[in-house]
């Protein structure tokens, strides 16, 4: 069992809905320990550079505009196996799909559309590791030993 750091986000659609206490409440009896959150305005330039892979893409003059255009809950999880866990939790990308094929996923449930799906997952170690450092670049974002319980490396 390996312990992982993801990086999770309410986007702007979810925060405004005012369930962040029950979203977290979801999280926790899920297994996952929260070890960072904050509560920001991303400018549009930090969000080109946040989905910078995403450049040039049809989307992208939307997707900025919606991932600043409100508060943003970013949050640091740890869990066994997080990254996967997590991505998995909230669902497919497309909210409006999701309701279809994952009907019990946060994105089905909470999300609105495509691109307004609520929330956001780091796909890998690599990625994860990048969006960590994103938002909290005070942080610890070497792996976390073996046998070792999260919370000892808040
Ligand atoms: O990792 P994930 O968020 O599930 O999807 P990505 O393919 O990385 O796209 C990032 C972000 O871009 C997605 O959460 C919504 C938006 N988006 C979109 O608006 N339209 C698409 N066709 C694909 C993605
Ligand atoms: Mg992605």
């Amino acid at each position: 069992i390996f312990v992982e750091r993801t990086l999770a986000i309410f986007k702007p659609d979810v925060v405004q809905k005012q369930i962040t206490d029950e979203l977290e409440e979801i999280i926790l009896s899920a297994g996952f320990t929260i070890l960072q959150k904050k509560r920001l305005v991303m400018t549009p330039e930090q969000a080109s550079d946040f989905y910078a892979e995403h450049y040039g893409k049809l989307f992208f003059p939307s997707l900025v505009a919606y991932m600043s255009s409100g508060p943003l809950t970013v949050m640091v999880l740890a869990k066994a196996s997080a990254i996967t866990y997590w991505r998995e939790l909230i669902g497919p990308t497309n909210a409006v799909k999701a309701r279809q094929t994952h009907p019990d996923s946060l994105r089905a449930i909470y999300g609105t559309d495509e691109t307004r799906n609520g929330f956001h997952g780091s796909d890998s170690l690599y990625t994860a590791d990048r969006e960590i450092r994103f938002f909290f670049s005070d942080s610890i974002v070497e792996p976390i030993p073996r046998g070792q319980a999260a919370r000892d490396y808040v």
